[in-house]
């Protein structure tokens, strides 16, 4: 679409730029608005854009996010922004969306809906992933220059300057064209804080956990979040005695480069070995910051058993983790859990937690959950994948919250059993019995695209399922397409 058969209409890019040049990685750069015809490209380049792809990507984009509650409720403009990823199979692009309001005194909320979406071809698109940062910080400046200045002629050149601002970017990268994302996890801490048996524990590999031995070097796997995605997840289990952990960081160019997300993991129970541990999570992060890394961190405060809860001693030395933590790493996302093998939802929160941080769409999925929850009257849902890893989470509070925490994980395996024992009369649970009169919950298989994911909703005792299921194929539908780019 990009390549005009009318080649008089000239672009700005092939004045300035050669034809082969990596700028030419971006196809079009689109600005949507919500305006009186509903979603309609506003500003574009390439500026002869077809027309029927044009209102395509703003109808995809701006459809999305609508039904937003706080937009609809006309709360403010501030808290609307999402990022996502999004696939126009039709266009054979992907599109990077940033999805926010203008403020519009005339509109129905007083705001006006937005995208702005640069748009690659959908081979290309590792591009995004790996340099979200960057293109975020581009998109977001354009996005308020717009929200500030209200002529289409300003906001023709802000358009144009972004899109100046991205050819240039790509230009001087070095190779935007790799075909698979690399992602790369740590996980690290002192020998013998659980690193390998978290990892066992989130896999099921109960045996594995009594047999384990220390883990010698770099132990290498990889995560697969659904059957087929588009990127490499690998997992290095750092092995944690002094020799492993000397080699790791002074070839610290090899084993910290390049890492997406990091686990970090301190025994609890190991009180003489909480300084060690402390200093080697401040010597990593040195470590890390002059490589110029700045991985989200999750620290996990581990073999914090269920029969220790109480513990005073436990409670004192969780503390003094926590201020140590904080007054080390103002430079890091870093978030806490309290992990213990015993209590496998905890290794799976803390997990899918790190895990969502890879994706770019993770606002937009939580996006739709929250608008599925006030269609159905849910307080609170969980989207699982097959492995029972937490895709994305909504609930009103955190009462509905942590209800989930404790009977997500028996739910999927009841539902596993029942399936498999075939005594299961329709694809789904109702809870009876469990909650008091006023809540129920819902375990629910889903189909989304070629996947089969999990639904769990803690609702009303009064709810429909009517409600529920004729609302579940617009869910699903959103969900395919956020599925297919979000890792
Ligand atoms: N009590 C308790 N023990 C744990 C927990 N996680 C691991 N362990 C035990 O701690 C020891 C070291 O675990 P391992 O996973 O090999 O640690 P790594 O060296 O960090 O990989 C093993 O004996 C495990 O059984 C936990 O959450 N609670
Ligand atoms: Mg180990």
């Amino acid at each position: 679409m990009t390549k005009s058969k009318d080649k008089k209409k000239k672009n700005k890019l092939f004045e300035k730029e050669p034809l082969d040049s990596k700028a030419n990685i971006i196809k079009a750069v689109v600005l949507s608005i919500f305006d009186e015809n509903g979603p309609t490209p506003n500003i574009y380049w390439p500026y002869d854009l077809d027309e029927q792809a044009g209102l395509l990507i703003a109808m995809k984009t701006i459809s999305l996010l609508m039904g937003d509650a706080t937009y609809q409720d006309g709360i403010g403009t501030e808290g609307v922004n999402y990022f996502g990823i999004l696939p126009f199979p039709d266009l054979k692009l992907n599109g990077l969306t940033y999805f926010f309001l203008i403020p519009e005194v005339k509109a129905r909320g007083k705001a006006l809906a937005a995208t702005i979406t640069v748009l690659i071809d959908e081979e290309n698109r590792v591009f995004f992933y790996e340099n979200m940062k960057y293109l975020r910080i581009i998109i977001d400046k354009a996005a308020t220059q717009i929200q500030n200045n209200k002529q289409h002629s300003e906001r023709e050149i802000i358009m144009d300057e972004i899109r100046e601002e991205l050819f240039e970017f790509a230009n001087e990268l070095k190779d935007p064209f790799s075909t698979k994302r690399q992602l790369k996890i740590l996980l690290t801490g002192l020998d013998k804080a659980g690193k390998s048996s978290f990892m066992y524990g989130i896999r099921r590999k109960y045996s594995e956990i009594i047999k384990s031995m220390p883990t010698k070097g770099v132990e290498r796997s990889e995560e697969n979040i659904f059957e087929e995605q588009n990127s490499t997840i690998s997992i290095w289990d750092l092995g944690g005695q002094k020799k492993y952990r000397e080699r790791y960081l002074e070839q610290s160019k090899m084993y910290l480069y390049n890492i997406d997300l990091m686990f970090f993991f301190i025994d609890i129970q190991d009180v003489e070995r909480i300084d060690e541990a402390l200093s080697l999570f401040k010597t990593i992060l040195n470590t890390i910051i002059e490589l110029d890394e700045f991985p989200p961190i999750v620290l996990c405060l581990n073999k914090f058993d269920p029969d220790i809860k109480g513990s005073k001693e436990i409670f004192k030395n969780l503390e003094r983790i926590a201020d140590v933590i904080q007054e080390n790493s103002d430079k890091f996302f870093i978030k806490i859990f309290q992990t213990s093998i015993f209590d496998h939802w905890s290794l799976i929160t803390a997990y899918s937690f790190g895990l969502s941080q890879l994706s770019p769409n993770r606002e937009l999925f939580r996006n739709q959950l929250k608008k599925f929850a006030k269609k159905t009257n849910s307080d609170a849902i969980l989207l699982l994948n097959e492995n029972g890893i937490i895709l994305s989470n909504f609930s009103k509070t955190d009462i509905s919250g942590k209800v989930f925490e404790v009977s997500a994980p028996h739910f999927q395996s009841l539902y596993k059993n029942f399936k498999e024992f075939k005594l299961l009369e329709k694809d789904f649970i109702v809870s009876s019995g469990i909650t008091d009169r006023s809540k129920k919950i819902i375990f629910k298989k889903i189909t989304v695209g070629k996947y089969n994911l999990y639904l769990l909703l803690f609702l009303e005792r009064s709810f429909e399922i009517g409600k529920i299921e004729k609302n579940l194929p617009d869910f699903s539908k959103n969900l395919v397409d956020l599925i297919h780019t979000y890792i």
